[in-house]
């Protein structure tokens, strides 16, 4: 189907694309730059268009800070990904890259890599990045000397080179190493900037590990079929293993019941990865700055919204799938305030509830674990109407725990943002109003 076509058949998608096209109020606006501030921008921007979007409106004390965090990670990983690389040079290499951070002419100029060009221009990175207030170069430096020894100890283990990942235990190490980490570092400079709640930091950072658990667990299911291509997987074998004898079965054979095994294979890695939602809502309630909620709660709820599209489908045993632009603009609209967050993950909840096969293996513990979360949500914000009897029991006694500090907490954030949206909101359905009454006036005019 047409993208236009796409659009036209689900109208209130077409609104949120208009809605972000020309009428989304900016959080920030932009400030001047110097011109390797400048070229740094534009260095995020070839890596990562949408990304870039949602760090261009970042609070302008973190925004530099984030960004060249991530354009730093986004260097290491290239060095990781470029099999091009001889292992005796790309090891040290990822092992030292952290002492990279402390020179001014750090460069890598041999990389093949699609994005190549962040190890190339690697010294303009390095200019903005000593220009940052030490303590947030610090977190930067301290995270990337994890992630650099975590990568290279992977590429020296051969049986993760040859069999993959093995059991989930390995899966949630590796997931660490690439994304976990990435939250540890993330929450620590939203404290420091006093953007989230310290109590963050008090967890074992096992929240922000979530976090980026929830995201790199989704894009290794969506991405099976493209990891095989690139003769790699990191499906874990302790799950594969129930369904298939070798993991490629699921792409070579077509048979009914091939394909109905790679099934239930993705829906126990699905079910595996809804562990760690309830964390992912509870640390979204923590940020307390709506610049830096929006850049947290976007990428969550684009993974919910892929879980959900995943689930159930043997498409993905065979080719890419994505969610709709549409879709996009719809979640991105939705991810300013904590309310809407979560009114996306229960929609999303319900649906994989409803798709989830009789026959399938999980499927109790798929309906448990589904149950759980719709609970956690319902205790956060409950249905008007429907106060469930535990939170009258425990108003009744003055005791409250945790969450509800917290969302007691975030209310008033929230009812600013919902404030603005509302005026947003009639300005696009003025808009919308005034293109109908031009339009069936046409209309009118033409056939009398
Ligand atoms: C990210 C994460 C990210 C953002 C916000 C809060 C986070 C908390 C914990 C961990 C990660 C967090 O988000 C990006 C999102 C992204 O890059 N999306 C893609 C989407 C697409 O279409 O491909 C994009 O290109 O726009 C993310 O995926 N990662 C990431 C990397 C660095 C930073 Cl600073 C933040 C990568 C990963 C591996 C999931 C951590």
């Amino acid at each position: 189907m047409g993208k236009i076509t796409q659009l036209l058949t689900h109208p209130d998608e077409l609104k949120a694309v208009i809605q972000m096209l020309g009428f989304r109020k900016h959080l920030h606006q932009r400030e001047a730059q110097s011109p390797t501030l400048k070229r740094c921008y534009e260095l995020l921007n070839m890596t990562s268009r949408s990304f870039a979007a949602v760090i261009s409106e970042l609070h302008p004390e973190l925004k530099d800070a984030i960004m060249l965090f991530y354009l730093i990670l986004r260097a290491l990983d290239t060095a990781e990904d470029d099999m091009t690389i001889d292992p005796t040079i790309k090891v040290p290499l990822l092992r030292t890259f952290h002492d990279k951070l402390k020179t001014t002419d750090f460069a890598y100029l041999n990389s093949k890599d699609k994005d190549a060009v962040v190890l190339a221009e690697f010294p303009i990175i390095l200019a903005e990045y000593h220009k940052l207030k030490p303590e947030y170069q610090d977190i930067i430096k301290d995270i990337t000397d994890k992630m650099g020894n975590g990568m290279a100890d992977y590429i020296l283990d051969e049986k993760f080179n040859l069999e993959g990942v093995h059991t989930v235990k390995d899966y949630d190490l590796y997931c660490h190493y690439v994304a976990g980490l990435v939250g540890e570092g993330l929450t620590k400079l939203f404290v420091l900037a006093g953007f989230a709640n310290k109590d963050l930091m008090n967890d074992d950072f096992e929240k922000s590990e979530s976090m980026g658990l929830f995201l790199q667990k989704t894009n290794i299911i969506r991405d099976y079929n493209e990891d095989l291509e690139d003769g790699r997987s990191f499906w874990p074998k302790e799950i594969w293993s129930k369904y298939t004898s070798e993991l490629p079965t699921f792409y070579k054979d077509l048979s009914e019941k091939s394909q109905l095994d790679g099934t239930y294979c993705i829906n126990e890695l699905v079910y595996n990865a809804l562990g760690h939602v309830k964390d992912v809502l509870t640390y979204l309630l923590m940020v307390k700055d709506p610049s830096s909620f929006n850049f947290c709660a976007i990428p969550q709820v684009m993974a919910i919204a892929t879980l959900a599209l995943v689930f159930n489908n043997r498409d993905v045993l065979h080719k890419n799938i994505k969610i709709r632009k549409g879709t996009t603009c719809k979640l991105i609209l939705a991810s300013r305030t904590m309310p809407g967050v979560v009114q996306v993950f229960k929609q999303y909840i319900q649906i994989i509830n409803h798709k989830s096969p009789v026959e399938d293996p999980n499927y109790l513990k798929i309906g448990i674990r589904c149950g759980e979360i719709e609970q956690f949500i319902e205790k956060m914000y409950p249905t008007p109407g429907s106060i469930p009897k535990e939170a009258i029991r425990l108003k009744q006694s003055g005791k409250t725990d945790d969450i509800e500090q917290y969302i007691i907490a975030r209310k008033s954030v929230d009812e600013q943002v919902a404030k603005e949206i509302s005026a947003e909101e009639f300005n696009i359905n003025a808009v919308l109003l005034s293109i109908f009454l031009v339009i069936s006036g046409s209309i009118y005019y033409a056939l009398n």
